[in-house]
């Protein structure tokens, strides 16, 4: 049996929470809990606006989405929104699957009804009259108790013909990934609904005018969705008082590795790295942090000064990506760390490119070099990895191929990986 996702919530429980509000605090299997606990006023709250209100609010938060890419989810609902062509659909990306990430899983585990209520507002603010929840294939514990949540709403009439009696139809399916990371890709997500090989397609069109079946689509991270229900019940201007200027509102960070408390945390976008490490309590000796992953990048234990933005990671050459904050100390030996990251990438290319289906296994191969030769001199394999490097971020077709260097490259760079 799989631990309980409050054991990965050290917060779990503490005031001024958002997002973790309910989790580890709600019984997950009970839709009258969720209720006493303030669901479904969001949804009633999204009634009473109209569909362009709605988008109107969330354009008005600011909220971008937390799936690494930061778009403007206000945006992308009016893109859908306003297209001629239908049926429109709503995809939730939850194929949680980047290397060090489980804020999503905690999420649906914890607090299932939350995902399926702001799904059904999203479908509702879009024209969507079917929504599909693409799963990672290894969340059996998110499954069981999604597939009870959405169970418990539609006898309950909060999905299906007419959504609390409002004349609105909506209904939700789940679809279940095998393992594929490239299924976490918005269009080979697709692909796989569709029962296609899970390979990426070229962008434009993007999913908005063309998405799922070929119609537009909405796909969002859970986390991105479970924020429009604070924003519908706490008004647009509050949220986007929270956090900086252009990062609004709260954020799930997956803290990993040598600390004391792993686990999901929240905080208000802009709270610096060495305090959300704070909070998780840094073991001795901290060498470096990853940030965004196996697609992200290093920072130093002496640069924990970055803030937690989208634009302060850009700024200090990585990325916030999904949230992924894996700490490691200087007994990790990093040129096998590395190859293991290369390791994935080779492995999880959908292979449909060359840049990155040949790039990656030589990214691999010269890394390999390096470990077994160790003292070694690295540097020819080292500028060969530049230049392969170099070839897959700007040849490739998708982020896979396109980041699949930026760890290597910044633990050479930043933290002197091979000297
Ligand atoms: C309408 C336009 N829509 C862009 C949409 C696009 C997509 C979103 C972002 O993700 C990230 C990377 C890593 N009209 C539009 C438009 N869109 N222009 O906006 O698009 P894009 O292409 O910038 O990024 P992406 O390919 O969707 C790449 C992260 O993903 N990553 C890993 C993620 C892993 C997880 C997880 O495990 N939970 O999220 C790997 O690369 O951070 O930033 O919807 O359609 N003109
Ligand atoms: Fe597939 Fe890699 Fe090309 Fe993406 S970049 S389409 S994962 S081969």
């Amino acid at each position: 049996e799989e631990p309980p996702a409050a054991t990965a919530v050290p917060q779990a429980g503490q005031d001024g929470l958002m997002l973790l509000r309910r989790v580890g605090v709600v019984d997950p299997s009970s839709l009258d809990d969720y209720r006493a606990h303030g669901g479904y006023t969001a949804l009633r709250r999204a009634f009473e606006l109209g569909p362009a209100g709605v988008i109107r609010e969330v354009t008005d938060s600011g909220l971008v989405g937390r799936g690494g890419a930061a778009f403007p989810t206000g945006r992308k609902w009016q893109a859908t929104a306003s297209q001629p062509d239908r049926p429109h659909h709503l995809v939730c990306n939850a194929d949680e699957s980047e290397p060090g990430t489980f804020k999503d899983r905690v999420l649906m585990e914890g607090d299932p009804y939350a995902l399926v209520e702001a799904m059904t507002i999203a479908g509702y603010a879009t024209g969507a009259h079917q929504g599909y929840l693409y799963l990672r294939g290894e969340y059996p514990r998110a499954l069981r108790r999604l597939e009870h949540a959405l169970a418990q709403a539609r006898a309950r009439g909060l999905l299906g013909d007419d959504v609390l009696g409002q004349g609105y139809a909506f209904d939700i399916e789940i679809r279940r990934g095998a393992g594929a990371y490239i299924c976490g890709e918005e269009t080979a997500l697709f692909n796989s609904i569709e029962g296609y090989r899970g390979e990426p397609r070229s962008k434009p069109p993007f999913p908005v005018e063309k998405g799922l079946f070929g119609k537009p689509t909405v796909e969002n991270n859970v986390e991105t969705l479970v924020n429009v229900l604070p924003i519908l019940t706490m008004g647009a201007p509050a949220y986007a008082a929270i956090g900086t200027e252009r990062s609004t509102g709260p954020k799930l960070f997956c803290v990993s590795g040598s600390v004391e408390r792993p686990g999901v945390y929240e905080v208000p976008f802009g709270a610096t790295l060495g305090e959300l490490l704070g909070l998780a309590g840094v073991r001795e000796g901290l060498r470096a942090v990853l940030l965004g992953g196996a697609a992200g990048g290093f920072v130093r234990a002496d640069e924990l000064d970055v803030p937690l933005t989208f634009e302060g990671t850009r700024e200090a050459g990585t990325t916030l990506g999904s949230g992924v904050v894996m700490a490691f100390d200087d007994s990790v030996p990093l040129p096998r760390l590395l190859l293991r990251i290369a390791e994935f990438f080779r492995d999880e290319s959908c292979g449909q490119c060359v840049p990155c289906r040949v790039g990656t296994v030589r990214q691999e191969e010269a890394l390999h070099r390096i470990v077994e030769r160790t003292g070694a001199d690295a540097a020819g394999d080292i500028a060969l990895l530049r230049e392969v490097g170099r070839a897959m971020r700007d040849a490739s077709i998708c982020g896979l191929g396109q980041t699949a260097w930026n760890a290597v490259e910044s633990a050479i760079d930043r933290l002197g990986a091979y000297e």
